[in-house]
C-alpha cells in the first residue's frame, strides 16, 4: 500500500505541500478530494495511446479534444484506440456507473501504468480532461512541438461540482464580439469547468442576433455599438455554430433578450414597438434605464413571441434569459403586467425563464424552474437582507448569484485599471474570490441557489483581449466558488494555486492581468 498525502477538500493543501517530497498539484477549481501517490507518475511517450472504453460519440468527442490539445505540443501521434486487454501505456477514458459523482463528476487515477479517467457522463470525462491538462506541464498548451518530459504526477482524484450552474456572461451588445472571439472565450472558460455561457444579445446599443420575422433588428438595430463603431450581429447559422462549439465544450448557451428596458436598438428598428409610434435614433452612449417597450400594445407581445420563438428553436438549452433589469422608465405596475405576459410566452416555446433579480417583483412562478439572477452589491461573507432575493425564494424561484462587487468582471481591479467601470467598487482578485453564495443573504439557503455566474459587461471593452484582461485572473476564482466545496476555501491557499495558472496563460496567449496580489510562477 502506497502512502500519500491526502487532501480532503482543501484544508490540508498548504501544509501538505510544504512538508511532502511529492508536491501537491495546484489545480483550479480545487478537486473535492485528491491523494498524491509518491513514486507513481506517468510519462507520455510517442507510444502513448488514448484508449476509449465504448463507442459513445460523447466519449469519442472528449478523446478527440484531448488528442487535439496534446498532439501539437508533444509531437506524439497519441492515436485514439479501443480499450482492450492488450492496450497499455494509455490515457483511458471510460464511462462508468459512479452515481456519487453525479452528472458532471469524474475520477482520475494516475499511476506508472497509465492514466485512468472514469465518469458517469461524457461531461464528467471532459471536466476530468481539464484537470489532467493542469497536471501536465504548462507548455502542453503550445501549438508547436515542445521538449518533454510530459510527466503527470501520481494522483487519485475524485471530483464533482457543488453547483449545477457555473456561468459566465458576455455582453456582445454594448460592443460586438465575433464568432471567433466567442469561441475563444468558450475555450478559456471551459478550462475552469464553467458550464453555462450567457450571451447578452440585445441592449440599447445593439441587437446581435438575426430574427427572420423582424429582420431590421439585426440589420439596422445591430449596425452600431458603444462609441459609434460598426457593431455587427450573428446570423442564425453563426449563432448555431457558437451553440455547437459550446456543446462540444459541455457548455450550455443561455441567450438573453433584455426587456422591457435596454431595448432602444429594437425600438429604433421598428416604430410600432414605441407607444408614440415614433422610432428613436440608434444609441451609442452608455446610460441605462431610459428605454421601454410599450407594455399596453399587443404588437409588443407578438414581437416577443416571434423573437423568443425563433431563439428557442435555435437553442438546445432549457433557458431563455429575458433581462428585466434597470427598467427605470417602466412604471412598476406596467413592469409587473409585462412580465406576467412574458413568462407564459417563454413557457409556450418550451423553455424555462431566467431574468435579473428585479423579475421577483412580478408574479413569477418557481415552477417551471424559473431563475432570478441576483446582481446586488453584498458583503458576501456576512449575510444581508435582500428583499428581491427573499421575494424570489418565497415564490419558489431559485437564484443565480452574481454579486456585482465580487463577480462582475467588468469592474476595475483598482484605480489604475485601463478598462472597466467601478460603480460597484473596485474588485481585486481577492475580493472576487472571498465570498460565498451561502453567506450572501439572510433567509436564503444553499437549496435556494442554483449556482454562480460571472458577467462581463462591455461598455469599455472592445475586443476579446480586453475581455481576457478583465476575466483573468478573476474568472477562475468564480468558477472555483461554483465547483469546489465551501469547507476549507481560503484566499491564502487559493492564491498559491492561482499562481500556477500564469505560465499556462502565457503559453496560450491569454492577455491576463498580472495582479501584484499573486506571486506568479
Ligand atoms: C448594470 S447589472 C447593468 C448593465 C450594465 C452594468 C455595467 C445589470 C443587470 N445591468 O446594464 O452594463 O451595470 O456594469
Amino acid at each position: 500500500i502506497l502512502a500519500g498525502s491526502v487532501v480532503a477538500g482543501l484544508a490540508a493543501a498548504p501544509s501538505a505541500q510544504a512538508d511532502s517530497a511529492t508536491p501537491v498539484p495546484r489545480i483550479v477549481p480545487a478537486p473535492v478530494s485528491m491523494n498524491t501517490v509518491p513514486g507513481q507518475s506517468f510519462t507520455l511517450t510517442r507510444h502513448t495511446k488514448i484508449a476509449v472504453g465504448s463507442r459513445s460519440a460523447g466519449v469519442a468527442g472528449v478523446a478527440a479534444f484531448l488528442a487535439g490539445l496534446a498532439r501539437p505540443s508533444t509531437g506524439y501521434p497519441l492515436p485514439v484506440v479501443r480499450a482492450g486487454a492488450g492496450v497499455h501505456d494509455a490515457i483511458s477514458l471510460r464511462l462508468a456507473a459512479l452515481p456519487r459523482l453525479g452528472t458532471e463528476g469524474y475520477r482520475l487515477t494516475v499511476s506508472r501504468g497509465g492514466v485512468r479517467l472514469e465518469a458517469p457522463t461524457a461531461a464528467g470525462l471532459f471536466h476530468g480532461v481539464q484537470t489532467l491538462r493542469q497536471l501536465l506541464p504548462a507548455k502542453v498548451e503550445s501549438h508547436s512541438a515542445q521538449r518533454g518530459p510530459w510527466t503527470v504526477p501520481g494522483v487519485a482524484i475524485s471530483d464533482y461540482p457543488r453547483f449545477s450552474w457555473r456561468g459566465a456572461m458576455l455582453d456582445v451588445a454594448r460592443h460586438f464580439f465575433t464568432v471567433d472571439e466567442a469561441k475563444r472565450y468558450i475555450d478559456e472558460i471551459s478550462m475552469y469547468k464553467i458550464n453555462v455561457l450567457h450571451l447578452h444579445l440585445s441592449d440599447d446599443q445593439g441587437w446581435r442576433i438575426a430574427i427572420k420575422s423582424w429582420p431590421r433588428l439585426a440589420t439596422y438595430g445591430g449596425s452600431t455599438e458603444v462609441g459609434g463603431g460598426a457593431g455587427g450581429y450573428y446570423t442564425q447559422k453563426q449563432y448555431t455554430d457558437i451553440v455547437r462549439y459550446a456543446t462540444q465544450h459541455f457548455i450550455t448557451i443561455v441567450p438573453e433578450i433584455d426587456s422591457p428596458s435596454h431595448t432602444n436598438a429594437a425600438l429604433a428598428s421598428y416604430a410600432d414597438l414605441n407607444c408614440d409610434g415614433k422610432a428613436p435614433p440608434l444609441y451609442t452612449g452608455t446610460s441605462v434605464g431610459f428605454s421601454s417597450v410599450c407594455v399596453d400594445k399587443d404588437i409588443t407581445y407578438k414581437f416577443f413571441d416571434d423573437v423568443i420563438g425563433e431563439l428557442a428553436k435555435l437553442t438546445p438549452g432549457s433557458y431563455v434569459h429575458v433581462g428585466g433589469d434597470e427598467a427605470h422608465s417602466t412604471p412598476l405596475t406596467d413592469y409587473v403586467k409585462f412580465l406576467d405576459r412574458l413568462q407564459p410566452i417563454v413557457h409556450a416555446h418550451g423553455k424555462n425563464m431566467i431574468g435579473w433579480n428585479e423579475i421577483a417583483q412580478a408574479d413569477v412562478q418557481g415552477s417551471p424552474a424559473t431563475l432570478a439572477q441576483n446582481w446586488s452589491v453584498l458583503d458576501g461573507n456576512t449575510p444581508a437582507d435582500d428583499p428581491l432575493a427573499t421575494a424570489a425564494v418565497q415564490k419558489g424561484v431559485q437564484l443565480i448569484t452574481s454579486p456585482a462587487n465580487h463577480a462582475y468582471l467588468d469592474m476595475q481591479y483598482d484605480a489604475n485599471s485601463p478598462y472597466g467601470l467601478h460603480w460597484a467598487g473596485y474588485v481585486s482578485v481577492q475580493k472576487s474570490y472571498q465570498w460565498d453564495p451561502a453567506t450572501l443573504f439572510n433567509g436564503v439557503t444553499e437549496q435556494n441557489i442554483r449556482g454562480v455566474e460571472a458577467p462581463i459587461w462591455s461598455e469599455t471593452l472592445t475586443n476579446i483581449h480586453e475581455v481576457e484582461y478583465m476575466a483573468f485572473p478573476r474568472l477562475p476564482g468564480i468558477a472555483e466558488i461554483g465547483w469546489s466545496p465551501r469547507a476549507g476555501r481560503s484566499w491564502d491557499e487559493y492564491r498559491t494555486r492561482l499562481a500556477a495558472q500564469g505560465p499556462r496563460w502565457t503559453v496560450m496567449g491569454i492577455n491576463f492581468y498580472r495582479s501584484p496580489e499573486i506571486s506568479w510562477d
